[in-house]
């Protein structure tokens, strides 16, 4: 195997989780390079169950973890991350678990303006985790960031703590909060530098000799391709690139060291948050793909919203970061459903799209054009081979391939990593 970029290309938990980690055992090195601890990835080894929210999921294997300077790193996240992990008996330590030392840091105003915006929204509301993601990051593009390595020179960050608070003190006061408290900042600052210090280092160098050792890198993007900052159904979105490209930049080694761009696509779609969603079923439908697929956040634990697949969106996905392949997940979910329907376009004002237009209001108002499939009654659940699958599965599956034109290179049947079949 040669290096491999995994990317969800819908909105976020296609199942990232379990191709990860079945890859990651192939791997000698695995990079985040966006997102924070809004991820939300379940690995199932043996009879554990780990969820990790930061951390490259190769950790649990020992694997040399990083996490990339396009990630924001919540710091207190990542120390009770450590630490219940380290509970379950995966050992880290600075050597197999590093940290770019240009971070950027998210911190406790993050959070509070995250919710304090998000409480104010009303129907605008974005639904985002409230982890403090995107206001941390509108910080290091507004260029005043707190980064891994201010952590090493905190007696020098008199400027840089000016900066930040002018901006936050004034938006903050137009919610009628305090003003940040600098002096507790500092004291939560230096009390936590010793806990992340240790584990950061110059990961570009380290991901550079790696790859001068011919080390097999895997990438692991978190959320997924329509909430790409960009591509995105913005402004419903999260505040990082999430396509395939960012694994570049997000880590320091260039678009060469991608290699075959994986994408993940479950057999239909989901989406928690707001926004629009043109193939979404309120219906006992929707009720029923949720409950088979056990459709609730990681993270947040919110209920996720459910529709048939839309291979507009995904042919769309798969154009945007370059995907090479496709992983088919849940499609056991699918089970014993008597018909199943396929989104092959969009109509709107008597116009067909064959593709998601861009304005939220467009977006909102498509109506799906469905191809319908006869459904079958067999289980697919924990199938490892292509004979395994029912006629109309195999039916399905090929339908979404020519679809969304893009091969299919990976089913997988249950969250067990050894039920996944290998197309070829
Ligand atoms: P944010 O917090 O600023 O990134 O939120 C902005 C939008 O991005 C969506 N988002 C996600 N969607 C699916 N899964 C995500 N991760 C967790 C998971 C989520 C959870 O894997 O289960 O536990 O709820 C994730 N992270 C961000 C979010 O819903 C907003 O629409
Ligand atoms: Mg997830």
């Amino acid at each position: 195997m040669a290096n491999v970029t995994v990317i969800g290309a819908q909105w976020g938990d296609e199942g990232k989780g379990k191709i990860v980690d079945w890859l990651a055992e192939r791997a000698d090195c695995v990079v985040r390079f966006q997102g924070g601890h809004n991820a939300g990835h379940t690995l199932v080894v043996g009879e554990k169950v780990y969820k990790l929210s930061l951390l490259p999921s190769g950790i649990v294997r020992g694997t040399l973890s990083v996490i990339g300077n396009g990630v924001v790193l919540d710091p207190w996240h990542f120390r009770d991350e450590v630490a219940k992990l380290a509970g379950q008996g995966v050992e880290m330590t600075p050597d197999n678990l590093q940290i770019a030392e240009t971070c950027p840091l998210i911190l406790p105003f993050h959070r509070d303006l995250d919710g304090l915006r998000e409480d104010a929204s009303g129907a605008g509301k974005i639904g985002t985790t409230r982890r403090g993601i995107g206001p941390a990051y509108e910080d290091k593009v507004g260029r005043r960031a707190i980064r891994v390595c201010d952590l090493a020179h905190l007696d020098d960050l008199d400027l840089q703590l000016d900066r930040v608070c002018a901006h936050h003190d004034a938006l903050r006061a137009g919610f009628g909060e305090p003003p940040i408290d600098r002096a507790a900042l500092m004291a939560e600052l230096a009390e936590i530098a010793g806990f992340i210090l240790p584990y950061a280092k110059p990961v570009w160098r380290t991901l550079d000799e790696a790859r001068k050792r011919g080390d097999r890198i895997l990438f692991e993007g978190a959320q997924g391709v329509l909430l790409d900052v960009d591509h995105g159904t913005y402004p419903f979105v999260t505040s990082s690139n999430t396509i395939a490209g960012t694994a570049a930049g997000g880590s320091g080694l260039g678009p060469s060291a991608a290699g075959f761009v994986l994408g993940i696509v479950k057999a239909y779609t989901t989406r928690v948050g707001s926004g629009p969603f043109p193939t979404e079923l309120t219906d006992e439908t929707g009720q029923r793909l949720g409950e088979r697929g056990h459709e609730f956040g990681t993270v947040t634990g919110r209920k996720r919203r459910c529709g048939w697949f839309d291979a507009v969106l995904v042919r769309q996905s798969a154009a945007v970061s370059g995907i090479t392949g496709i992983a088919l997940t849940k499609l056991d979910v699918l089970d014993g459903f008597e018909e199943l329907k396929i989104c092959t376009g969009y109509m709107l004002d008597g116009r067909h799209y064959d593709y998601l237009p861009p304005h939220p209001q467009d977006q909102a108002r498509v109506e799906p054009v469905y191809e319908v499939f006869e459904g079958w009654s067999q289980s697919t659940a924990g199938a490892r081979s292509w004979a395994d699958l029912p006629a109309q599965a195999i039916k399905y599956i090929r339908r979404v391939e020519e679809l969304i034109q893009c091969p299919v290179a990976l089913v997988s049947t249950s969250p067990e990593r050894d039920d996944t079949i290998l197309v070829r």
